[in-house]
């Protein structure tokens, strides 16, 4: 199938708590994300970043403590929203950069925008919290739980604009969860696998698992890669790192099987933090598992 990959980048990190994970986008390109793509046989088109409102313009104390930076998340993920749907009418395949993983929710809301969508979560954090249940108010511990329409994000209308499934999301690589997060995944219909299925079952078995439930009745599916689902061995540079992720060989072959699916509607990159990275080794890993997701192949 000839692809044609329009990459939009979301450098903003409202959603940490400004981290830096702002720089991930310029950190991506730099790791060599065109000519990435291009070997894996999609024609790219570079859109630029998306307008983010600047720290220095904006009331450092507004927002809720318990959603910090909310105005701020929302105005990014609107306009990612937009962008992602363009992309998807013209054609093309939105690639997003983020980034902190809050902009997910503009991603799913756009990718959502005309049809069903299944999305498969890789990540080490549930992200399933709710201002209710967050223990540090971080939008980017948040985005599934918004875009399934759970919780109160102080009446921000992206709650549930993506009409998504809960029997079509899949989570994968779970290792670090908080108490009332975990129960609030368990009252769902989610999927969800921890480290131990991949341990217990093979990444293969549990990608292709997850990937059924996303494309079960669907139009075609999101993929979220947070590079924290990887070790910090592989992938240091991640805001909230946690030991005992996915090794470099399973997260390709978990990118292949979204390339094998041949659903892939949309993807994004995020989490990826220049400031604590290591030679740019994170958003460099970021580029060739994304070539992966696009069915990069060796012979
Ligand atoms: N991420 N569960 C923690 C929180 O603050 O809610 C960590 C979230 C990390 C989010 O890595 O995308
Ligand atoms: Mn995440
Ligand atoms: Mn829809
Ligand atoms: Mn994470």
């Amino acid at each position: 199938m000839d692809r044609n990959v329009r990459i939009l980048g979301a450098p903003t990190d409202y959603g940490a708590n400004r981290r830096g994970v702002d720089m991930g986008p310029s950190a991506i390109r730099y790791g060599g994300l065109t000519s990435q793509l291009e070997s894996a046989g999609v024609s790219v088109t570079d859109a630029g970043d998306l307008t983010v409102p600047h720290h220095a313009t904006r009331d450092a104390d507004a927002g809720a403590e318990n959603a910090k930076h909310i105005q701020e998340v929302e105005e990014v993920c609107t306009a990612l929203a937009d962008a992602v749907s363009t992309s998807i009418s013209d054609g093309e395949t939105p690639l997003a950069l983020g980034g902190d993983h809050s902009i997910a929710i503009g991603s799913m809301v756009g990718s959502a925008r005309d049809a069903d969508i299944g999305v498969v979560w890789f990540d080490a954090h549930g992200d399933f919290n709710t201002p209710e249940t967050s223990p540090s108010g971080n939008v980017h511990g948040m985005p599934l739980a918004a875009a399934l329409g759970i919780g109160d994000f102080a009446g921000v209308e992206w709650a549930n604009a993506a009409g998504l499934k809960e029997e079509n999301v899949a989570i994968v690589g779970l290792r670090d969860v908080d108490r009332n997060e975990a129960a609030a995944i368990r009252d769902t219909d989610v999927t969800a696998y921890t480290m131990s299925d991949i341990d217990e079952r093979g990444i293969t078995e549990v990608t292709q698992d997850a990937l059924d439930v996303a494309t079960s009745g669907t139009d075609g599916i999101h993929v979220s890669l947070d590079l924290d689902w990887l070790d910090p061995r592989e992938a240091p540079g991640v805001g909230t790192p946690v030991r005992g992720g996915a090794t470099y060989r399973e997260a390709h072959a978990a990118m292949e099987l979204v390339a094998k699916s041949d659903a892939l509607r949309s993807l994004e990159l995020v989490e990826v933090n220049p400031i604590l990275d290591q030679h740019n080794e994170t958003a460099t890993l970021a580029t060739e598992l994304a070539a992966s997701a696009f069915g990069k192949r060796i012979l």
